[in-house]
């Protein structure tokens, strides 16, 4: 039977306040006309980054009745979307469920989820790095940032890059490991103004680069907005090089609807106040083969 909605698999986390991971992606699907499923790996009270003792509760024993429960529905999913995961166990719980859920049209994205600015998250450690390295040999698409790259790839977390050639490089050694697209994002631009994302599309060999616009603020979550946009984008048939664009300006622009105002940057954007524009026409495109 021809489905009427796309459906998506989205493991991710629940952060109560601060944005980010289910409270991005859930209304970022929804309002590209794709059905989200929520599979969570943790609830917290606040995400990681910038708030002290925030609240913490690992899902890992409730996630294998979820899927349980959802085989036995016989639900179907045209993707599958990962992030965040509450403990290294969960690498064989999301392993598991892409294998059994897995068809020939299903999209897979894992966003591997470990750190930024060069560092891990507070909950994540090594088991996880490793872990997250065996687990996007699973995925199509992967969407690291740079110190994420550097980290799958076994360095010690790094934020910078020598140039075009190391970056492209990184996301070869990447594609090696599995996917068949790796989208790097926050890569450093010229002198340290700026980033861009670069993506390397396995099948044809080719690299893209989207150049952000530049603000001097680092809002929590945008990674997490960045992946979902990419998500629902290529699961609407875009291009790896349009899915980019769109992404990069979507996120842009949620970062200028929050810069202006005068609140922490720990609090992430106000993603509400741009999410009508992802049903609006595609306005320009910057994207660049390199
Ligand atoms: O944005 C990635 C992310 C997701 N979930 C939690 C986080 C972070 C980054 O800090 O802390 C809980």
């Amino acid at each position: 039977m021809h489905s009427v909605i796309q459906r998506v698999a989205a493991i991710h986390d629940l952060s109560g306040f601060g944005g980010g991971s289910l409270s991005a992606v859930i209304p970022i699907l929804s309002t590209m006309g794709i059905q989200v499923c929520s599979l969570p790996t943790a609830i917290l009270s606040t995400h990681t980054g910038g708030f002290a003792d925030f609240h913490f509760r690992d899902l890992t024993s409730d996630m294998r009745s979820i899927i349980t429960h959802w085989r036995q529905l016989s639900l179907s999913f045209a993707g599958i979307y990962s992030g965040f995961l509450g403990s290294s166990e969960q690498i064989d719980i999301v392993d598991d469920f892409i294998r059994t859920f897995r068809t020939d049209s299903t999209l897979v994205v894992v966003d591997p989820v470990l750190g930024d600015d060069g560092k891990l998250y507070d909950t994540m450690d090594k088991c996880m790095v490793d872990g997250m390295r065996s687990l996007v040999a699973s995925a199509d698409v992967i969407t690291p940032n740079i110190t994420e790259a550097s980290l799958l790839l076994g360095m010690s977390g790094s934020t910078s890059v020598s140039g075009t050639a190391e970056v492209k490089d990184w996301a070869r050694r990447l594609g090696e490991l599995g996917p068949d697209c790796v989208i790097i994002t926050s890569v450093p631009e010229g002198h340290g103004r700026g980033t861009s994302v670069v993506a390397f599309d396995k099948k044809v060999n080719r690299f893209w680069k989207v150049a952000c616009p530049y603000i001097p603020a680092c809002y929590p979550g945008t990674g997490d907005i960045f992946a979902s946009v990419i998500t629902g984008c290529l699961l609407q048939g875009d291009s790896l090089p349009l899915s980019l664009d769109r992404a990069v300006q979507f996120v842009s622009m949620a970062i200028r609807a929050t810069f202006g105002h005068n609140f922490p940057e720990r609090e992430g954007v106000f993603l509400e106040r741009v999410l009508p524009s992802l049903n609006a026409p595609v306005s320009m495109s910057s994207f660049e083969l390199i």
